[in-house]
């Protein structure tokens, strides 16, 4: 399973280090696509256009999207856009406990499946089970 891991780059991030957590925890069950959006700080020597190219690539090759949208952000709506539009299989992790409500182009997008926690570990919990209806079916 190759999965394409999205989190905010460019502007408010988590102060913690949740994105590391998902992406290794996707890790143990498939190769993530892109580990750099949880390094700190992400590699920022290449053109915007380069990076756009890429990271697109990358998304069609994924097996399904996994977005972290507590933060948001243009890029990690853009890819969950594309990913819609192309069919693929779309997992987004929210903060309940966050004082920033979620956009209703995701909440109210039916391909998203939608994970609501207040803790990681049992975001990452409920990530699984999803996870592992999406590989069943
Ligand atoms: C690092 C610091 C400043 O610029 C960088 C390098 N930029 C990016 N590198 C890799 N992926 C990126 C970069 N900018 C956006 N993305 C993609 O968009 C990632 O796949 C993220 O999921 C998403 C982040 O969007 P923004 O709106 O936070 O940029």
């Amino acid at each position: 399973m190759e999965v394409y891991f999205a989190g905010s780059i460019r502007g408010a991030a988590p102060d913690d280090d949740r994105y590391r957590r998902i992406v290794e925890f996707l890790g143990a069950r498939g190769t993530v696509l892109t580990e750099h959006v949880a390094e700190e700080p992400p590699e920022s020597d290449l053109k915007d256009s380069t990076i756009h190219d890429r990271d697109l690539e990358w998304l069609t090759e994924a097996d399904g999207l996994v977005a972290e949208v507590t933060a948001p952000r243009l890029g990690v709506g853009y890819e969950i856009g594309r990913a819609t539009a192309w069919g693929m299989p779309i997992v987004c992790l929210y903060d309940v406990t966050s004082d920033r409500p979620l956009s209703a182009m995701v909440r109210g997008n039916d391909a998203v499946e939608l994970v609501e926690y207040e803790a990681i570990e049992e975001g990452l919990g409920a990530l699984g089970r999803v996870l592992d209806t999406v590989s069943e079916g």
